[in-house]
């Protein structure tokens, strides 16, 4: 390319950003910065807890003061995909201010696994808090190399159970593998123990805490106002999936994929299998799914019921239409950022945390409507009534 071509590239590239970003029905206010942001969740005064994957927490207001790191934040396996991962409340948070935390833990000989842990959070009268008490509730099992694919996103279900993704750690079989709790979405009570009515209680051990399986690696994990579970997941070389995670099912990866081995191996599409559930949507190409938020607040009433999912190949946040059992993508918002982490504020504000941006942090972002033009700049109506 010569320069001139140079040149009218990047104005192009400029002047699409633009266009796309006049086209949202939303503004995006940049709120808060963080080194390497992987999860947040709501306090229930408004403030946040934003997760940084090499081991800090942090509260932050609305208005984006950040508290000194939490302390008492157990030690985590920093490295790869690993570290600091996923923050959510106790459903009875407001009195017992219990909080979970997921993240890698080292093992013996260079192995790893995801871990959960729960604890009280004290809440300082200087914008900080402090952990105690903290307990490990769940571990992937076994511990193995590596430090990609720990999944290992929490969700509470509107009838109290802790729902974990835990991803197969990029070992493949472990996901079809019942003595191993890696490649599954897992369902215990709060306190880690497991549920009687699980669908492979019976057969005892990590199998009994399987609610489903065949899964890759989950990054999003999320109930609809129906009550309904879905988990997004990363494909293999493209093949990204929503799925609506139902009781006992089996999801097929690695057997069957609408994506391939990155060797250029080609994994059977889902069609071939349809003794394994299918997602609901997927992407070929891939979107690189991470984060998951139904959406329910008053401030965008037209997204009622959409899942929002955040993109990081994709640089996208990404709705997709849910009616009744089926999903499809609806809008694709490219915000030119890695987008890691999805959420909805009390107000109805969508929230969302960029990536990693090497070296220089990512973002937190607040999205709110588009305001009306000021009054007398608007269309005159009703004039001739005057
Ligand atoms: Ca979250
Ligand atoms: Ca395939």
């Amino acid at each position: 390319m010569n320069r001139l071509t140079i040149f009218l590239t990047i104005l192009l590239i400029t002047a699409c950003a633009t266009a796309d970003e006049e086209s949202w029905p939303f503004v995006a206010t940049p709120i808060a910065q963080f080194n390497e942001p992987w999860a947040m969740t709501f306090l229930p005064d408004g403030r946040m807890l934003v997760t940084e994957k090499p081991g800090r927490l942090f509260i932050v207001t609305q208005a984006g003061d950040k508290s000194a790191p939490v302390a008492g934040v157990p030690r985590v396996d920093y490295g790869g995909q690993g570290g600091l991962g996923d923050v959510v409340l106790h459903p009875d948070f407001s009195s017992n201010k219990i909080v979970y935390l997921s993240y890698a833990e080292a093992g013996h000989s260079g192995t790893r696994g995801a871990a959960v842990a729960r604890g009280k959070l004290t809440l300082n009268s200087d914008g900080g808090g402090e952990l105690s008490d903290m307990k490990v509730i769940w571990r992937q099992q076994p511990k193995v190399t590596g430090r990609g694919h720990y999944g290992h996103r929490i969700a509470f279900s509107p009838d109290g159970y802790l729902f974990i993704s835990s991803g197969e750690r990029e070992k493949f079989d472990p996901a079809q593998d019942m003595q191993q709790n890696l490649g599954k979405i897992i369902r215990l009570h709060d306190d880690g123990s497991v549920p009687k009515d699980n669908p492979y209680a019976d057969r005892g051990g990590v199998t009994a805490q399987i609610w489903t399986l065949g899964h890759r690696n989950p990054l999003g994990l999320a109930f609809d106002a129906k009550g309904r579970l879905w988990n997004q997941e990363m494909g293999p070389r493209h093949g990204d999936e929503l799925n609506l995670s139902v009781k006992g099912e089996n999801y097929g990866y690695p057997i069957v994929s609408n994506g391939d081995h990155y060797s250029g191996k080609e994994i059977p599409d889902h069609d071939t299998r349809p003794e394994f559930e299918a997602p609901k949507a997927y992407w070929v190409p891939a979107i690189s799914p991470s984060g998951l938020m139904f959406y329910s607040g008053d401030m965008f009433p037209e997204w009622e019921g959409s899942a929002f999912l955040g993109g990081l190949s994709s640089k996208a946040l990404v709705r997709v239409e849910i009616n009744g059992d089926d999903a499809r993508e609806a809008e694709r918002f490219e915000t030119g950022e890695r987008i890691r982490e999805v959420e909805q504020g009390p107000d109805g504000a969508i929230w969302i945390i960029e990536d990693e941006k090497r070296g220089s942090g990512g973002r937190l972002l607040k999205l709110t409507p588009k305001v009306l033009a000021p009054i007398q700049n608007r269309p005159a109506k009703g004039r001739s009534a005057d």
